[in-house]
């Protein structure tokens, strides 16, 4: 093998090997990073909410475009939680995080899950069944809010 690849796969597997921290360049990245998957999910669930909120003509297809948008994007803010990276601002995240991190994951889970059940709610082309998915959804985003998003 030349070097040059040699030395360029050396590296990229250190780099899945690194921690998550390593993955990025300093603390603040992962800070955006976390803050803007959390924005772009909101605004992929926002766009379901303003159908179940009557804000918008309901419309099954964009429901589960969105829904199966907002079940991808659920998976990414969570990468960007690292070590010694809590907030102090309102809104941010709170130091509880990582001091009852089983929590927290078990709270992303559950996020998560629900997320799953909005889109085979979206999928039965039934407004009742999207808002009442949508709802569960909502509870599992404010539970974590309420006990690990500084007040
Ligand atoms: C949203 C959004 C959240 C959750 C939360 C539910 O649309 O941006 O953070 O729902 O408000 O209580």
């Amino acid at each position: 093998m030349n070097r040059p690849l040699l030395a360029a796969l050396t590296l990229a597997a250190a780099a899945f090997s690194l921690p998550a921290a390593a993955q990025f360049q300093k603390p603040e990245d992962a800070v955006k990073y976390r803050q803007s998957g959390m924005f772009v999910m909101a605004n992929h669930f926002g766009r379901i909410g303003a159908m179940v909120q009557g804000r918008v003509p309901y419309d099954a297809a964009i429901a589960t475009a969105n829904a199966e948008l907002v079940a991808t994007l659920s998976k990414l803010p969570f990468a960007g939680f690292v070590e010694g990276t809590p907030g102090t601002a309102k809104g941010t995240a709170a130091p509880a995080i990582w001091t009852k991190r089983a929590d927290f994951d078990a709270g992303a889970k559950k996020m998560q899950d629900e997320v799953a059940k909005l889109v085979a709610a979206s999928k039965t082309n039934n407004l009742d069944n999207l808002k009442a998915a949508f709802g569960e959804v909502g509870k599992a985003c404010k539970g974590c809010h309420d006990n690990f998003r500084n007040q």
